[in-house]
């Protein structure tokens, strides 16, 4: 029997997800979205179905606005809320999304208990918490997704700044998802060759940077939404390791039992993604320095989840 791929949302996201999904024949696809979207959902979900003979894939993909329809779930990924526009701060968004999410988490509850569920709707470490919350699934079930799209752009600057190919890069980036992320260039390789060794600090000091505001420089030059084909990707990684047991280890908000210092927080680290889920953190010595950024970026989704923790979460 074929997997079941459950799409929470299909807009940008959700239906580049569709696609990809449907590509790698994961399985069978459930794009559900609010019931004032639900016909151009199913009319998304058509168009896929006609792409298969071109696209040589055999799947199911159905469009929907009912939680039943997501029954046996297998995966879950969330993209229901709102992005952001020119000028706003992820944080920006979480009046509007906290609400979204506790529908969503409500819904998968209730019908797809056992699903892996992949977050991405922002302010990201935010409303993976509040998922959990609101579901009380176990930390191996529920992640967010971040840090492996952090660590793709991080990947895809040094690329572009050494012009050395993306495929040879190795490294990751802690912390939230949002300007205090930690990137960490001294366990960064280029073909097994330390970053440190054949960049400059100021090539080093660029890349972070840039790493650290890429969601927004796509938000800029988008004036109305954020990225989508990227973070769509870098959850159909996750996913695929998951369905597949492929046993990746990928940067993803994972909740914090005293890992790192961080106690009762989603927070950006390196997981082992198996076919139980968010099987393991891995730790990683830090230098005084990293360990430095990583309280600083710890403190500033703790204020988020406070504000969260102030609505009843
Ligand atoms: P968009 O194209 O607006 O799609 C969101 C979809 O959610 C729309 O089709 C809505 O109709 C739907 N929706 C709204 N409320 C509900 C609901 N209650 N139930 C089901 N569906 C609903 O946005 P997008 O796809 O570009 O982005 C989705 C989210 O991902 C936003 O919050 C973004 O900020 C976030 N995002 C996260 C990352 C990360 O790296 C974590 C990157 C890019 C975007």
């Amino acid at each position: 029997m074929r997997k079941k791929i459950a799409l929470i949302g299909g807009g940008q996201i959700g239906q580049i997800l569709a696609m990809l999904a449907a590509q790698k024949e994961m399985g069978d696809i459930v794009v559900l979205d609010i019931p004032d979207y639900v016909n151009p959902i199913k009319g998304k979900a058509l168009d896929l179905m006609e792409m298969a003979p071109h696209g040589n894939y055999d799947a199911n993909i159905i469009g929907t606005s009912d939680y039943k329809d997501i029954e046996g779930a297998d995966v879950c990924i969330i993209t229901a809320g709102k992005p952001r526009e020119a000028g706003m701060t992820r944080e920006d968004l979480l009046n509007t999304n906290i609400n979204i999410i506790a529908e969503v988490a409500k819904g998968i509850k209730a019908h797809a208990p056992d699903a892996f569920c992949i977050v991405l709707t922002n302010p990201l470490d935010a409303m993976v918490y509040c998922f959990q919350k609101v579901t009380g699934f176990p930390k191996n079930q529920v992640i967010g997704m971040a840090g492996t799209l952090d660590t793709a752009r991080f990947r895809a600057f040094i690329s572009m700044e050494l012009d050395v190919s993306v495929a040879d890069i190795a490294g990751t980036v802690l912390g939230g998802h949002g300007p205090t992320m930690v990137p960490l260039p001294r366990l960064t390789t280029v073909g097994g060759v330390p970053l440190t060794e054949i960049a400059t600090q100021e090539q080093i000091d660029r890349i972070v940077d840039r790493t650290r505001k890429a969601g927004t420089e796509i938000v800029t030059l988008f004036g109305k939404g954020s990225a989508f084909f990227s973070p769509a990707w870098s959850a159909i990684v996750i996913a695929e390791s998951y369905l597949k047991d492929k046993r990746r280890v990928l940067p993803c908000a994972a909740l914090c039992d005293g890992e790192y210092g961080v106690d009762g927080l989603f927070i950006g680290v390196p997981c082992l993604i198996s076919a139980k889920g968010m099987e393991k953190i891995l730790e990683i010595e830090l230098t005084d320095e990293e360990k430095a950024m990583l309280q600083t970026t710890k403190e500033a989704v703790q204020k988020t989840i406070d504000e969260c923790k102030t609505q009843g979460y």
